[in-house]
């Protein structure tokens, strides 16, 4: 069961209202984001390009550019050591575009997922030298890469890190008991990365993407190149900061929001073409869009392939070559989600058989599955069981795992305290990456579960009502200002109406698939609209028939008189059908609350 809370953050709503032209329950929608100055509301509702950070202010940036334009004044060939996901893919696709640009030589290359894992290693660094680079640039990678930076430097090679990724550190207990957090950086000519310490950079949930976005618009502004050349980077930087999972929050918003736009008439031949094998052609990409279809390609061929496929898709110039890569990575996904399908039922069989649900923090190890995979099982796992969840599979005596975690823990910090147990480790709060020797597995399980503070009531999801919202409050031009809120998406998402008490006048089951829930419901003002239930529709029947009996269910399937009472969240739309514009609610969460 899901715990309801409606957000109850105090303002002046008809004030907001008055200054922004709106309606004072979007002020409010926006006074619970966590918005409180004027100029974060004015932002939020109508902030652009220019309202994007100074990038000069990441340190390091200085020093990096003038490294960077050196390398390209002397001819060197630059080296982009980039990483194998879509965050990976695109800041290198970002780095390499914007390099060329200024008229340098670079070329692109990533770890093998599997043989070598992420990050920058001695291979790369290797290859580099024997090709005569002379500079090596990271992105979304390169802040835990010590003994590779370190190599590259006795190879007389300049190193520039680019990364969005937490620094490593060290936990020292002094006498008095306080945890002391000891930094450690790679020796690189530079280090840009917004989440160290001591970056005076006002936002730090970039991704790997953006902050190579940021390095490139130094790049060009100290060469002179046009603003809109760099702006026909953001729909790259967009679908890496949506594919990253990073918080549509501050200038990601203005990113995503901006890079989207240009998204669907992009002249890009590669994203052009992977956007028509998905069947994406429309007026609009949304972030949902770019979150569960054009990410997962691109992300694919690191997972089954490599990820130099993809990078040549972004690369090439050759619409058949783009024509045929497109078709290749949409058909590599394809199998990628079948496998994900066969590991995610292994490991729900294998939760039961064992029992692991018993545990705050269920970590399993599944045979056979491939261990691209585990991260996304993982995911899938955590959605359902709503705790934490590590997924590993083994090979040689190894178990490589990949976590995902819930809001109220840790997962990077609940690891650091087990680090003695890892081979390798890293990761955020919400997601991490390890690889450990299987006799270790049993006492990661004991020691995280001992130490991870969680509480049943802590492993309760909690749904976050924006707006206790009668239908009559509905009207088209409210759907049209609820726009100004998008994009959606994670630290952004669409927010959640609620009303205690609705008749069902009538319901049925319709849909190809037989998986959506048409019904007409009615409050107590007497207001009817029709609402649509995409979720567990037995779950719903139970709780119907639980609570007003068999025949009270058939009734409302019928369409009958009928005494059945449900409390919904919901979120308001248009329909369109057949020329005509109704109003109607889609649900997302429904129980009983007695009057
Ligand atoms: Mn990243």
């Amino acid at each position: 069961m899901e715990k309801w809370m409606v957000a109850a953050r105090k303002a002046d709503f008809n004030r907001l209202a008055e200054t922004f032209s709106i309606s004072p329950v979007l002020a409010r929608i926006m006074v619970n984001r966590g918005l409180k100055e004027d100029e974060d509301f004015r932002r939020y509702l109508y902030g652009d390009l220019g309202d994007l950070h100074d990038g000069s202010l990441l340190k390091d940036m200085n020093k990096g550019i003038r490294l960077l334009r050196q390398a390209i004044s002397e001819g060197q060939l630059i080296c982009i050591a980039s990483d194998f996901d879509v965050d990976g893919v695109f800041s290198g696709y970002i780095l390499w575009q914007g390099i060329r640009m200024a008229g340098g030589r670079a070329y692109v290359i990533a770890p093998d997922r599997i043989h070598e894992g992420y990050g920058l290693n001695e291979r790369i660094v290797g290859e580099a030298h024997s090709k005569g680079a002379g500079c090596i640039i990271t992105c979304d990678n390169g802040i835990a890469a010590m003994e590779a930076v370190t190599t590259a430097k006795e190879l007389g090679m300049t190193v520039i890190i680019t990364d969005h990724h937490e620094v490593i550190y060290q936990s020292n207990i002094d006498e008095n008991g306080n945890v002391k957090k000891i930094y450690e950086l790679p020796e690189a000519d530079a280090v840009i990365d917004p989440k160290q310490e001591d970056c005076p950079y006002p936002f730090d949930g970039l991704c790997g993407a953006g902050v190579a976005f940021k390095v490139i618009e130094q790049l060009y502004m100290s060469n002179g190149i046009p603003k809109e050349n760099l702006y026909e980077l953001l729909p790259f930087t967009a679908i890496a900061t949506v594919a990253d999972v990073m918080d549509l929050v501050d200038e990601n918003r203005i990113i995503v929001k901006y890079g989207l736009h240009r998204l669907a008439k992009t002249p890009h031949l590669g994203l052009q073409s992977l956007i028509r094998h998905c069947g994406l052609n429309k007026e609009y990409i949304s972030a949902y869009n770019v979150g569960f279809v054009i990410g997962p390609c691109f992300n694919a061929a690191g997972r089954l392939d490599t990820a130099q496929m993809a990078e040549a898709l972004l690369q090439t110039e050759d619409r058949e070559e783009a024509e045929r890569m497109a078709a290749d990575l949409v058909s590599l996904n394809q199998s990628r989600k079948e496998m994900t399908v066969l590991g995610y039922e292994q490991a729900l069989e294998k939760i039961a058989k064992e029992e692991i649900y018993k545990d705050k923090i269920m970590i399993l190890c599944l045979e056979d599955c491939h261990e691209s995979l585990v991260g996304i099982i993982a995911g899938r796992l955590k959605e359902k069981y709503y705790r934490p969840v590590i997924v590993g599979t083994e090979a040689n005596g190894i178990i490589k795992a990949s976590g995902r975690s819930i809001e109220a823990y840790n997962m990077y910090e609940g690891l650091s305290e087990c680090r003695d147990l890892f081979e390798r480790f890293g990761g955020h709060a919400m997601a991490a990456g390890m690889s450990l020797k299987v006799e270790n597995l049993e006492i990661l399980r004991r020691r995280l579960n001992e130490k991870c503070g969680l509480t049943e009531e802590s492993l309760m999801p909690v749904v976050h009502i924006d707006v206790p919202m009668p239908l009559e409050y509905i009207s088209e031009g409210f759907v049209q200002e609820l726009e100004l809120l998008e994009p959606f998406g994670k630290g952004n998402s669409k927010p959640i109406f609620a009303e205690r008490h609705f008749n069902i006048l009538r319901a049925s089951v319709i849909g190809k698939n037989k998986n959506v829930l048409k019904m007409i419901v009615k409050n107590d003002s007497g207001v009817s609209m029709e609402a649509l239930y995409f979720g567990d529709i037995a779950a719903f029947d139970a709780c119907v028939e639980a609570f007003y009996g068999l025949e009270a269910r058939n009734k409302m399937y019928a369409g009958l008189p009928n005494p059945v009472d449900m409390a919904f969240t919901y979120y308001p739309s248009i329909n369109e059908f057949g020329g005509r514009r109704t109003l109607q609610i889609t649900v997302q969460h429904f129980q009983r609350i007695q009057r």
